[in-house]
């Protein structure tokens, strides 16, 4: 069964996920806060190869400079005894009370302009270290009621967020992109850019567009009742899969942040075989981050965050080696041919076709005879789902 994990598996963590305390709207901590440079080391130990971080992940909100500096340093030192690096930052505009309406598209102003600096700052601490992704989670932009957000002036905040700091990014000629995480609610009542779609029509609208992917979120889209791996599939199609957050959810319900493959199993596997063998001739269709952002549960103790830390990595790396078996195994291949899974990469008209000339191809229409299809011509999908099941399971090894 898979191996351990390597830095090859571009395995990385939040701080905020391992670091997670057990806090929820009902009941307070049930861990003690963990330090950086402990994370890091175990991290590390584990076989991942990177750490991203809010900036008040790493130095609290409103730490003096002093204090900033201490903890960047103290997180420097860490990665040079490592060779962890930081593939990823992002900012903390949700918890402040002062984002309390959102950061770029709060109703005020002057937190809109604070909101815009505290942005500027982890960018360019991200740059230093090394940050390629720029990950823009705005989980308070949005309302609870109707009459109070104007969303299309809203849009057009985020939308001049993102314009002024993707100029910001190539006035100093920075390598680094900006991945928008969609998400339909939670903590606000409604999100604005919540799912993947919304997200894609906004960045097309943005001066910069090149600049700007997706940074999509297993559970986010599922709190959603859609398709995860079918919305990767149409982020890969754009162009816009510059990130990906995995973790694990169980439905229509709040935020779960599980481990990956503990919500929808099925939908992982499909998730980790489109990322390693969807690309042309069966290669990975992604080579960015394998980014965990989860929450190890407020039941378990520090020995349970490493384990389940753990756990996403083993995942991820079993469901590739079940997906590897599932393309080689000949009845898969037989069965994908049989429901004519290739024929949709054929287009549709032939080369140069007219309307006249379609319109002249009898065995188009006047000779085909869809009443075939009644009863006949079935496509075996459901065969097709068995086998990836069986595999999904190890019956067929
Ligand atoms: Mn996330």
């Amino acid at each position: 069964m898979a191996s351990a994990p390597t830095r090859d598996d571009k395995f990385s963590f939040g701080l905020w996920t391992v670091g997670y305390n057990g806090t929820d709207p009902f009941g307070g901590p049930t861990r003690n806060a963990l330090d950086v440079v402990h994370v890091v080391e175990k991290l590390a130990d584990l076989g991942a190869y990177g750490l991203t971080f809010h900036d008040d992940d790493l130095f609290a909100f409103g730490s003096t400079d002093a204090e900033r500096q201490t903890q960047i340093d103290r997180l420097k030192q860490a990665l040079a005894d490592t060779g962890l690096i930081v593939p990823m930052v992002t900012t903390n505009l949700f918890s402040a009370p002062v984002f309390k309406d959102g950061g770029f598209t709060s109703n005020d102003r002057d937190v809109r302009r604070f909101a815009m600096r505290k942005v500027m700052r982890q960018l360019e601490l991200g740059v230093e270290l090394g940050a390629k992704t720029f990950v823009m989670w705005g989980g308070r932009e949005g309302a609870e009621y109707d009459s109070a957000k104007d969303i299309r002036g809203a849009l057009e905040r985020y939308r001049e967020a993102v314009n002024f700091l993707g100029q910001h990014v190539i006035d100093q000629g920075w390598d680094i992109r900006f991945a928008i995480e969609p998400k339909p609610n939670e903590p606000r009542g409604d999100i604005l850019l919540p799912t993947l779609g919304h997200a894609i029509a906004f960045i097309d609208s943005l001066e910069h567009p090149e600049l700007v992917g997706l940074n999509p979120e297993v559970g986010h889209e599922q709190m959603a009742g859609l398709n995860f791996a079918a919305g990767i599939a149409q982020a890969l199609y754009h162009g816009k899969l510059f990130h990906i957050d995995l973790n694990g959810q169980r439905g229509i319900k709040y935020d779960q942040d599980l481990v990956f493959g503990h919500g929808d199993l099925h939908n992982a596997f499909a998730l980790v075989d489109l990322l390693e063998n969807g690309g042309p001739g069966g290669v990975p269709a992604y080579d960015g981050p394998r980014h965990f952002d989860y929450k190890p549960s407020r039941t378990e103790d520090e020995n349970g965050v490493w384990e389940s830390a753990k756990a996403n990595m083993r995942t991820y790396l079993l469901l590739k080696e079940r997906a590897a078996a599932f393309r080689a195994d000949p009845e898969v291949q037989e069965a994908l041919a049989a429901a004519k899974v290739d024929e949709i990469a054929t287009p549709t008209l032939n080369e140069g076709e007219t309307w006249e000339s379609l319109a002249a191809d009898r065995s188009a229409f006047e000779d085909f005879d869809a009443n075939a299809y009644l009863g006949g011509k079935g496509f075996g999908f459901v065969r097709l789902q068995q086998l990836a099941t069986e595999h999904l399971l190890g019956a067929r090894d």
